[in-house]
């Protein structure tokens, strides 16, 4: 039998979202983790276009296509992480997350969201271009206990700062960690920019919020 991990990652190149959604029904069925399903196939998947797309072996349409059927392979999954995460015994808090202002780029920062949820972690989405003031009204509203921000050009992770200082500004860098993410981010520019948190995958930004929680 052909490992379903394989096929829906190739079906996900494919932007086959039909292949994706029978492939996850399957798979789930037969028992394998929504988690892996995510973090071995649709993860895997998207991501091996993506190097196609840098190799210009594929196009913007392409890789649209293949978003859809991620995304639609995502939808398949969400309602299992919900039933996984009731059995967890998570300390929850909440965290307000985004990509920062400039960026339109939105399918890690939503799995990053998706796996917070699935954790026990109430999750606020501001969504993608997110201004200081929208980070910072959200976090005031809703009480945050973790600022989270995604960033996938080098041209916006510069924004950060400016996020940092708003936060600062308000009065509530004392109360909120900040965390933060996306492909060009790393733990040194984390620190660089004065942040408690950085995550380079969906996967670790769960055990991140959770250690940031304890700080
Ligand atoms: Co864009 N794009 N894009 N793009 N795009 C990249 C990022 C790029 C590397 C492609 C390339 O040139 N090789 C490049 C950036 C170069 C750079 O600055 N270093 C690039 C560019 C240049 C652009 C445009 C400027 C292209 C143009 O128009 N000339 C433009 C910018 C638009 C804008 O934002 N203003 C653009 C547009 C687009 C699309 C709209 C076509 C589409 C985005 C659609 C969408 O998001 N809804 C798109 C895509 C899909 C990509 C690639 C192909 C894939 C990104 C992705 O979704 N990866 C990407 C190339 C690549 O990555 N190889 C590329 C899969 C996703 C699961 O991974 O987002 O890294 P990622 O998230 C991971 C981790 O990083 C981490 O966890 C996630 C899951 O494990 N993570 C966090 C993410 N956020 C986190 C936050 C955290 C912690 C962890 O805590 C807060």
């Amino acid at each position: 039998m052909t490992d379903p991990l394989i096929t829906i990652s190739e079906a996900v190149q494919n932007g086959d979202q039909e292949q994706v959604i029978k492939t996850v029904g399957v798979a789930l069925k037969a028992g394998v983790p929504a988690s892996a399903l995510l973090e071995k196939a649709l993860v895997p998947g998207i991501r091996a276009l993506g190097e196609k797309f840098k190799n210009e072996e594929v196009f913007l349409p392409e890789v649209l296509i293949a978003i859809r059927a991620m995304n639609r392979g995502v939808e398949e999954l969400k309602p299992h992480f919900t039933a996984e995460d009731a059995k967890k015994q998570y300390k929850e808090g909440t965290v307000v997350i985004g990509t920062v202002e400039g960026d339109l780029h939105d399918i890690g920062k939503n799995l990053v969201g998706m796996m917070l949820r699935a954790n026990g972690f109430n999750v606020v989405d501001v969504g993608v271009d997110v201004s200081a003031d929208s980070f910072i009204s959200a976090a005031k509203e809703n009480g945050a206990d973790v600022v989270a921000m995604s960033g996938l050009l080098t041209t916006t992770i510069t924004y950060m700062p400016t996020v940092i200082e708003g936060l600062k500004k308000a009065g509530l860098r004392d109360r909120v960690k900040i965390m933060v993410g996306g492909a060009p981010v790393t733990r040194q520019y984390a620190d660089e920019i004065g942040v408690e948190g950085f995550a380079e995958d969906c996967a670790s930004a769960v055990d991140e919020a959770r250690r940031l929680m304890k700080l």
